[in-house]
């Protein structure tokens, strides 16, 4: 510990902690802008300035402290240089905070707020490029940018993707692609982790909101609606409430005042993910099929082995996403069902996920002749239409999810958080390998949120399954790099695109640094996940009656003919 004086008051810190983490101990608060814990410490923007007795100020976020130190937080000169800064910043800032997507959730705005900027002083040239639509995904709007450099850190060093860089100096200085390619032409996996870290509204997500009102306002058409693991313990916050509350039921009923015809539970296709997979799995196992085998079901995920590790995509599941699962099941055995055309069903799903836009745009997810899903909306924009149609989200009753397709397991609600995939996965194959109900189900190894973890189940046969699980690309690429080395040997993996599973997702609500540097949203979220899956009665996949009716009515056997033509794909290197 070293001892240092900030405003006056003595403070020890850890030796090795910057000022800003030593203030903080103190209760003294300073204001930053760029700076992400774990993520963006570079000290770029200057708005944490301090001063340590040095000829210039320093940025408290990046200065270490020392033995006797002397720090000085409120002083004119900090005040005044901060606001000669964030003047500057705003200065060249296209000022439509009106309209803006990040009204209200905006990191500068609050920043010109705290700091009393009453005017801007140095009007001037302004920055006026085009803004990048072109994704399917992901909207940049450089007018908007800080130029904080969150999204290069998180795309770089998080996810290992590397889409975006600065480009250009001084005042010309951009963050682009690559030769300024639109997005979608560089190797991005759509994931939004970039939108999540954004302090402004510089990155947002395609917005789909306008096609699910025209769908909902055709009489013609027969709208339901499916939603993630991920969206019911996240959406609470867009409406003021705690991270991780659990609004299965308020969402539920908000999307039927929404005027959809049916909502339905994607858990559900989680769980029918999980007989598909584990059926795979031991399949691959018995006969000596090509292993590990590898989960399906992120889309930035896929797109991210498509670019980097086409030698693995015959280890990859040939399962779909639980989302394309669960639509193209819609638009067979539902239409079938209840006796309406397929072409009249529009099926919308609500995900955390921005990557899914661009899942249901893949030509070869059409199984019925018809797109699995026709749109696909995030979390936030779930949020934006409830407010619009001035819904009191807070005070709705708890409603249940649509028959004939609404019943799932806690198996697929734990789909949402890391390690859950795997772990419903286990429930599942291991039951089917012993033929016997085990009661041993929480296989707590592949929770939390540990980079990469791994899991060993030994079977009364000795049998041993060797299961890894990694999150966020960045961690992705480790473990493949010693799979394709030949230094790791494991019969199943899950891989997640975004850091924490979807809880995390580049489509939930976003919450501020000031936030994020101090509680982990992820295991927030995911603790609601798992309270959900323990309340519930069936915790296993194949237990579902939904799943086994399916199966009896409709689909045959996991890895049927026609399960493989309804809810199994392919990949392209
Ligand atoms: Fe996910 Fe999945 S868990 S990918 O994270 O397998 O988005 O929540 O819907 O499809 O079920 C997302 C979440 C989601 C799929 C499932
Ligand atoms: Fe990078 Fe993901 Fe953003 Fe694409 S969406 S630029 S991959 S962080």
């Amino acid at each position: 510990m070293v001892t240092l004086t900030i405003d006056g008051v003595e403070v020890k810190a850890p030796a090795g902690s910057t000022v800003l983490e030593a203030a903080k101990l103190a209760g003294i608060r300073i204001p930053t802008l760029c700076y992400l814990k774990g993520i963006n410490e570079i000290g770029a923007c200057r708005i944490c300035v301090v001063d340590v007795g040095a000829r210039s100020l320093q940025a408290a976020c990046v200065y270490p402290v020392s033995e006797g130190l002397k720090v000085v937080t409120n002083s004119p000169k900090v005040r005044e240089a901060r606001k000669v800064t964030l003047e500057l910043i705003l200065s060249n800032h296209e000022r439509t905070c009106l309209t803006c997507v990040r009204s209200g959730n905006c990191e500068l705005q609050q920043l010109a707020n705290e700091l009393n900027v009453g005017e801007i002083r140095f009007d001037g040239e302004r920055t006026d490029l085009p803004v990048d639509d072109l994704s399917p995904s992901v909207v940049r709007d450089p007018n908007k940018c800080v130029l904080c450099r969150r999204c290069i850190s998180v795309c770089n060093n998080v996810q290992s993707v590397a889409a975006i860089g600065t480009a250009e100096r001084g005042f010309k200085t951009v963050i682009a692609s690559p030769f300024n390619m639109a997005l979608k032409d560089t190797p991005c996996v759509n994931c939004g982790q970039c939108i999540n870290v954004c302090p402004v509204g510089a990155l947002r997500e395609k917005s789909s909101i306008e096609k699910v009102w025209d769908a909902l306002a055709n009489p013609d058409l027969h709208v339901v609606v499916q939603t993630a693991p991920a969206v019911r313990v996240a959406i609470g916050e867009e409406f003021g409430l705690p991270i991780g509350t659990r609004c299965t039921g308020k969402m539920v009923a908000a999307l039927k005042r929404l005027g959809f015809d049916k909502v339905f539970d994607t858990d559900t296709g989680a769980d029918l993910t999980i007989m598909e997979e584990g059926n795979e799995l031991i399949q691959r196992i018995k006969n000596g099929g090509k292993l590990p085998m590898i989960t399906s079901c992120s889309p930035g995920w896929i797109k991210f082995c498509e670019h980097n590790y086409p030698d693995l995509l015959d280890n990859l599941s040939t399962c779909k996403s639980p989302q394309n699962m669960f639509g193209a099941l819609l638009k067979s055995y539902y239409a079938e069902k209840m006796g309406i055309d397929p072409s009249k069903i529009f099926v919308v799903s609500v995900m955390p996920c921005t990557a899914k836009k661009f899942e249901i745009q893949r030509p070869e997810l059409a199984s019925t002749g018809y797109p699995d899903v026709d749109v696909s909306i995030t979390t936030r924009e779930l949020a934006r239409m409830i407010k619009e149609a001035g819904i009191d989200f807070v005070n709705l009753p708890d409603e249940e999810f649509d028959d004939p397709m609404g019943e799932a397991s806690g198996a697929g609600v734990i789909f949402g958080a890391t390690g859950g995939v795997m772990e419903a996965a286990l429930r599942t194959v291991v039951d089917k390998l012993t033929g016997r109900d085990n009661d041993n189900i929480e296989y707590k190894e592949v929770r939390g949120e540990e980079g990469i973890k791994v899991a060993e189940v030994t079977l009364p046969d000795g049998m041993t399954i060797r299961a890894a699980v990694a999150h966020g690309l960045g961690n992705a690429r480790k473990l493949l790099d010693q799979v394709r080395n030949g230094e790791a040997q494991y019969h199943f993996i899950e891989i997640m695109a975004c850091p924490g599973g979807c809880v995390n997702g580049g489509g939930q609500p976003i919450q501020p640094a000031r936030v994020r540097n101090t509680i982990d949203i992820r295991t927030e979220r995911a603790k609601g996940l798992y309270s959900e899956d323990e309340a519930m009665t069936i915790r296993k996949s194949h237990k579902n009656p939904r799943i086994q009716k399916i199966y009896e009515e409709f689909l045959g056997e996991p890895g049927s003919h026609k399960a493989h033509e309804l809810l199994h794909t392919h990949y392209y290197a």
